[in-house]
């Protein structure tokens, strides 16, 4: 891995288990100018390893990434191996944890035996985090947006690196209600000793951005959304107009699979207005802590309306990793000054991460080999 010197791009790593809303995280980090992506690694949580270790090396395929980005397996299982807590989210992923596009199947079917990741073993996966931590001198960002047995364990076994990461930006988490139990949030919830070890260590707590459901239930990829994913933004053809058949492979990959999702959203949690669109939030919330979300992502040197505008309540908290409330996590002090506790945002200016999305599909739209097959 070489630095580029003078990036003034944020460099990010991101930890994930794609999953839907993963995925369009990771167009996310692929895709905004003030992003340096610089490693993902799986883990166990939507589905097995196995799947989203495939499901991210397929979509860095479909995105012309996979050079760029190495994959690195991490934790098939959470750090506390109870029958019941191996769990995965079928009833809202699929099986296969990207359940919704033929495309995207047949792509990762074809793809199967050309892609492996860098290492497909935990400790070399953390052995190279660890270094990449290392290489970027203070200034790595992690990115959490599945269950954080990965990061729980690079801590434990590298606790030098804590002092060593810029920040910690991680989906997941809930005040005062649940959507796995009525405490907890699926992510904690699937490794709640994980998350107590990160939350619960004072060194880390206070690098911790935090986007709970609170914040992510604001999100929601309506009929509208849908209806613009299928569209370039500069497009003439008005938004009434656009039809799934008029529209590239690759819209219509993200448009199928996210409408998977909002029909099992649907089904179980009762999300009649669309699905809430949790994970890129833990990357907006990097763009806008390092204030670098007003550069627009078509043109860098222009300023435009994109201010994220997230409003963050600094707080201390605390989790729980056992029992009937295992993976919750409780506010014992709030708005405390900035830097003394974990970063919860509380709002975000809704309209302004849609643009940011819009325009990043529209540059991975432009390069996708989706679009010629
Ligand atoms: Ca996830």
């Amino acid at each position: 891995m070489t630095i580029i010197l003078n990036d003034t791009r944020i460099p990010i790593w991101l930890d994930c288990d794609p999953g839907h809303d993963d995925a369009l995280a990771i167009i996310l980090a692929c895709f905004h100018p003030s992003l340096n992506l610089v490693g993902i690694s799986t883990v166990h949580g939507n589905t097995s390893l196995k799947n989203t270790t495939s499901n991210a090396l397929t979509l860095l395929s479909i995105l012309d990434k996979a050079v760029q980005v190495p994959v690195f397996s991490g934790a098939t299982h959470p750090l506390i191996k109870e029958e019941n807590l191996v769990t995965t989210a079928d009833y809202i992923h699929g099986k296969s944890g990207l359940d919704g596009s033929d495309l995207f199947l047949k792509i990762k079917h074809d793809i199967h035996n050309l892609t492996s990741p860098k290492s497909d073993n935990i400790n070399d996966t953390l052995f190279n985090l660890n270094q990449t931590i290392d290489l970027y001198q203070d200034k790595l960002v992690l990115i959490a947006t599945g269950p954080l047995t990965n990061l729980a364990l690079l801590f434990q076994m590298y606790p030098q690196s804590i002092n060593k990461i810029n920040k910690i930006s991680i989906m997941g988490g809930s005040i005062g209600f649940g959507n796995k139990t009525p405490f907890a949030e699926f992510n904690f919830w699937c490794d709640p000793l994980a998350t107590a070890k990160i939350f619960n260590n004072s060194q880390i707590h206070d690098k911790i951005l935090l986007a709970p459901l609170n914040i992510t239930h604001t999100l929601l990829v309506t009929k509208d959304v849908l209806k613009n994913i299928l569209k370039p933004q500069n497009s003439p053809i008005s938004s009434g107009s656009s039809s799934s058949s008029s529209s590239s492979n690759f819209r219509k990959m993200i448009y199928d699979l996210l409408t998977f999702f909002a029909k099992t959203n649907e089904a179980e949690q009762n999300w009649f207005d669309g699905p809430p669109l949790h994970d890129p939030l833990a990357i907006a919330l990097v763009l806008n802590f390092f204030q670098k979300d007003n550069v627009s992502v078509k043109d860098p040197s222009s300023l435009n309306n994109y201010n994220l505008n997230v409003n963050f309540n600094c707080c201390k908290v605390r989790s729980i990793s056992h029992g009937l409330q295992k993976g919750m996590i409780q506010i014992l002090q709030d708005n405390i000054p900035h830097g003394n506790g974990v970063m919860i945002a509380e709002s975000l200016n809704i309209d302004a991460f849609w643009k940011i999305l819009y325009d990043v599909i529209d540059l991975a739209d432009n390069v996708s080999p989706a679009n010629i097959l």
